[in-house]
């Protein structure tokens, strides 16, 4: 395992000031993301979309590293440059979702486990020899009526932490993504319990099976009350609460925190990342970096701009590069 270029790899992630975008929709979901804005959902209009994004005029201001998924790592732009190329080129690292997405978990209703270790160490080897430096694994814990279940939450972590130091065997450094689903009736007291929960649970699970946190990025929920409770959390609750339940449940040696956006809308979610940047500054500082690792976040506005039409990519770049500004300003608590 080569540390030293993992922790590099790592550092330059988290680099201040930017962030990381999540572009790793799997095909059915790109598919109902276009059909949402009227384009056809078919792989050439998917790889349009991929090049819009990743050819953005300055997008390496902003962001350290995009998250791709298979078919894209393998796609190009319209004169043939890989994508993964034009990325590096551009000084913006490559980063690849391996996980398989989620299936029912048997004998556990209600809950679901990641697939995607089969043949793990041959695509992580191939997917490094094409230029990938970090990969990314989501997992999903549900709240809901006497869920979830502590084993459920034991055994995805399990899963993360085999991902994780296969990974970090290869020379990739993993990002691993606990998702604790917004959807739901729970208040913020429920989900800052269960977010605990499973961020303790994960970090005791990669340390047992020899993770190098010091290697390791996680990309975690922000901490907020369930989208259908009566209550919706404001930007300052949820600020309080998730960098609480960073502070009980993240060891300090954790090379960066990233968030995901979580089908919050892009305004709820740049506000709510403004107040923790701004309790950030309050608190005279934390032991890890955080930045945003946003899919829906940032790019709905950027599709609605664009509606698949070729006439409209640049006003939609544009879109894409304001609203990364926009977050690279929350990050610093600067709306
Ligand atoms: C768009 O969501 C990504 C891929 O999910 P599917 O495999 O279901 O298409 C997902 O991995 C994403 O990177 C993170 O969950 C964060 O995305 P959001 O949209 O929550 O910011």
């Amino acid at each position: 395992m080569d540390t030293e270029s993992l922790y590099k790899t790592a550092k330059l992630l988290m680099t201040p000031g930017k962030g990381i975008l999540a572009a790793d929709q799997s095909v059915s979901t790109m598919n109902k993301q276009l059909e949402a804005i009227g384009a056809t959902p078919e792989a050439e209009t998917r790889r349009l979309y991929r090049q819009l994004l990743f050819t953005a005029p300055g997008i390496e201001k902003y962001v350290t590293g995009i998250i791709l998924y298979d078919a894209t790592i393998r796609n190009h732009t319209d004169d043939g440059t890989a994508f993964v190329d034009h990325l590096i080129a551009k000084g913006v690292i490559p980063i690849i979702k391996v996980d398989k997405s989620t299936v029912p978990f048997e004998g556990f209703p209600g809950e679901v486990v990641t697939e995607g270790l089969d043949g793990l160490k041959e695509r992580l080897e191939e997917y490094f020899k094409m230029g990938a430096r970090a990969a990314k694994w989501r997992a999903v814990v549900n709240i809901g009526d006497g869920l979830p279940t502590l084993d459920s939450i034991k055994f995805n972590c399990m899963l993360l932490a085999r991902y994780a130091r296969l990974c970090q065997e290869i020379g990739l450094v993993p990002i691993v993504e606990p998702e604790v689903i917004y959807e739901g009736t729970h208040d913020l007291a429920r989900a800052e319990e269960v977010t605990t929960l499973t961020l303790r649970t994960l970090f005791t699970v990669l340390t047992q099976y020899r993770v190098d946190l010091k290697a390791t990025i996680l990309k975690t929920s922000m901490v907020l009350s369930g989208s259908k409770n009566a209550k919706p959390s404001t930007p300052e609750e949820v600020a309080e609460a998730t960098l609480q339940t960073l502070d009980n449940a993240v060891p300090n040696s954790v090379a960066g925190i990233v968030f995901l956006s979580g089908g919050q809308t892009p305004e709820q979610v740049t506000a709510n990342f403004n107040a923790i940047g701004k309790l950030e500054k309050e608190s005279g500082g934390l032991p890890w970096a955080l930045a945003f690792s946003f899919s829906r976040g940032i790019e709905q506005p950027v599709q609605e701009v664009w509606k698949g039409k070729s006439e409209n990519v640049s006003a939609a770049q544009q879109k894409l590069i304001e609203v990364l500004e926009r977050n690279c300003k929350a990050d610093a608590g600067q709306l």
